[in-house]
């Protein structure tokens, strides 16, 4: 343990901390900018600099560690003054026009020129050149709005192991770009979103469809659906004010409905169908290998998020024939809707408008995917994310937070509590184990044993085995079977298992893209406090253990649909209209 004092507090920390996380646990607030929790800090922009006694420079606290005996001060006059002169410095070259900027009132670069005093601009510099890329569906970027904190390039490199942009040119000239200024498209980003997440500034973002999504409603001859991803509803609240953590299932709802959405769906209802059709598919390749001593391909990996799949097709395309043939979620409920849904209230495929809330950026690249047109329509149309709606809610004068409750339309009313939980990293393992079991044995999983171990915590890479006992006779073979499942998030995390694990002993590896699961996804309200992480796993949590109804096998409107029409898991039409396949 490490003694040190900071404005006059006794702090005691452990040997390693910065001075930043010293003066975080007594409650000392540090101003930051390039500074992120969980990544290694640069002490590039230099907003966090705080005195120390006997030093002739000031340091900066988020990279500079804590000593013994160190007196340090955060508030001085010297200290107010450098952090007044660096935002001033980022000011003089920034593209000012905040009150048409989508970050306008949630910019960490605003906030900090407020915070900090400053009343007028003392320096006028030359402004950063402006560069949009729009190329992909997804990601949109302004290198003038870019003050080049590097935080995207750490979450991209370093989070991620994608390395799609880094600083580009020297000096004043410098800009954070693909390599060669190429755009996004034609290098290996996978769309994930997690620089727009970090993004302090409106530089990085996601590609905005509020006005397509507008048109449609205000087209009297579209028939608008929408579909709501299990992660929205545990971070919409934060968009107007809301604690963290706070779940908002019914107030979305009734926002969506005032926003004029003709049929207000869940995506949940689409993800009790994915564990049906992805739980029979593993037990099939399970039977291919155990019973029948053939061949498949095992481990058997998930497949509904879309940055993974960009990565396994550009990085790892020999696992492809891995990965489950379920569509996602997101597009099995589009090929339902413009289907089953359009069939059964007599509405043409052609006008039925199919939107999604996705707390997801690279689901924007997955709806336009030329193989995801099954039901001879795009499944999707557009995709807004958690902010985009957050927006359209404040751009139509609804108030959120006295909306009152509403419920699902039907006939998808309802979801079981496997499906809210995809939301969390480990998620749709732990629903797919769910309803696996009880197909092999007829009984569900006690209450105590649902949750597997430690598998929705922060970990980036965990394990979890489950034993099969006394299956019923159909499934005798895996009598005292162990089940291993791994659970993946954060794609650098990828690399690391293919490179130091032997894989052939899992079963089934889950792996989302953005750290904690969908609940931080790149479209999601951002956050610079990692607690926010924990608090929407929590609130996902919550909704999974208030529902009397926690297995995907077990939601009678999933039954109802496979009794009027699919029929059967993998059956002909779930394999037309609910699979596909990712080719090398
Ligand atoms: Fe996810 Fe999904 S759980 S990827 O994280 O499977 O985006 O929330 O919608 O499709 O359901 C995101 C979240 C989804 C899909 C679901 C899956
Ligand atoms: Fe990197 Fe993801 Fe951003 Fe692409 S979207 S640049 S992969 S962080």
């Amino acid at each position: 343990m490490i003694s040190l004092k900071i404005n006059d507090k006794d702090i005691q920390v452990q040997d390693g901390a910065t001075i930043l996380e010293a003066a975080k646990t007594c409650d000392i607030y540090i101003p930051t900018l390039c500074y992120l929790e969980n990544l290694k800090p640069r002490g590039l922009c230099r907003v966090c600099v705080v005195e120390v006694e006997g030093a002739k420079n000031l340091v900066p606290a988020c990279s500079t560690p804590a000593a013994e005996g160190m007196n340090v001060k955060t508030n001085t006059r010297r200290v107010r003054e450098s952090r007044k002169m660096i935002v001033e410095l980022l000011l003089s070259e920034h593209n000012g026009e905040c009150t048409t900027c989508e970050r306008n009132n949630d910019c960490e670069l605003q906030k900090l020129a407020r915070d900090l005093g400053i009343e007028e601009l003392r320096y006028e510099g030359e402004k950063t050149p402006s560069h949009i890329d729009e190329s992909t569906p997804a990601i949109y970027r302004d290198t003038g709005k870019c003050i080049k904190c590097r935080r995207c390039v750490e979450v991209c490199q370093g989070v991620e192991s994608v390395g799609a942009i880094s600083p580009q040119s020297r000096g004043f000239d410098t800009t954070i770009a693909p390599a060669f200024d190429h755009a996004l498209s034609d290098v290996t980003c996978v769309q994930c979103g997690q620089c727009a997440a970090v993004c302090p500034v409106g530089a990085i973002t996601e590609r905005n469809y509020i006005q397509e999504v507008w048109d449609v409603l205000d087209d009297p001859e579209k028939y608008v659906v929408v579909q709501t991803a299990p992660a929205i509803r545990s971070a919409l609240g934060e968009a107007f004010g809301l604690e963290p953590g706070t779940p908002v299932t019914g107030k979305m709802v009734a926002a969506l409905k005032e926003l004029g959405f003709d049929g207000v769906f869940d995506t949940n209802f689409t993800a009790d169908l994915t564990i049906m059709e992805e739980g029979s598919e593993l037990l099939s390749r399970l039977t291919k290998v155990l019973r029948d001593g053939g061949q498949a391909d095992l481990p058997q990996f998930t497949s509904c998020c879309p940055a993974w799949i960009n990565f396994a097709e550009h990085y790892y395309p020999e696992l492809l024939k891995n990965l489950s043939t379920c569509k996602s979620p997101q597009q099995m409920f589009g090929a339902v809707a413009k289907t089953y849904y359009a069939e059964k209230i007599g509405v043409a495929p052609e006008n039925m408008v199919v939107i999604s809330v996705m707390p997801c950026t690279a689901k924007k690249f997955e709806s336009q995917r030329e193989e995801l047109t099954d039901s001879g329509y795009a499944d999707v149309d557009y995709v807004l994310t958690t902010r985009e709606l957050a927006r359209m809610v404040n751009q139509s004068g609804i108030v959120f937070s006295l909306l009152e409750d509403q419920k699902m339309d039907s006939p998808f009313p309802e979801s079981s509590g496997a499906a809210d939980i995809f939301a969390n990293t480990g998620g749709v393992m732990e629903a797919a184990v769910r309803t696996a079991y009880k197909i092999v044995t007829g009984r569900n999983l006690p209450t105590d044993k649902m949750h597997l171990k430690n598998i929705m915590d922060l970990e980036g890479i965990k394990e979890a085995s489950l034993k099969i006992e006394d299956p019923v006779k159909e499934w005798s073979f895996l009598d005292g079977a162990e089940l291993n499942v791994m659970v993946i998030h954060s794609l650098a995390n990828v690399r690391k298992v293919l490179k130091e694990k032997d894989i052939s002993k899992y079963h089934f590896i889950e792996v989302m893209a953005c750290p904690g699961g969908c609940i931080s996804g790149g479209g999601q309200p951002r956050f610079t406090d990692n607690n926010i992480r924990q608090k929407r796993i929590q609130a996902i949590l919550t909704e999974d253990e208030g529902k009397e109804i926690r297995n995907s096998c077990e939601n009678p409107f999933i039954q109802q649909i496979y009794a009027e029409y699919l029929k059967q898991p993998l059956g002909e039409r779930s394999h037309h209209l609910l699979h596909t396949e990712y080719f090398e």
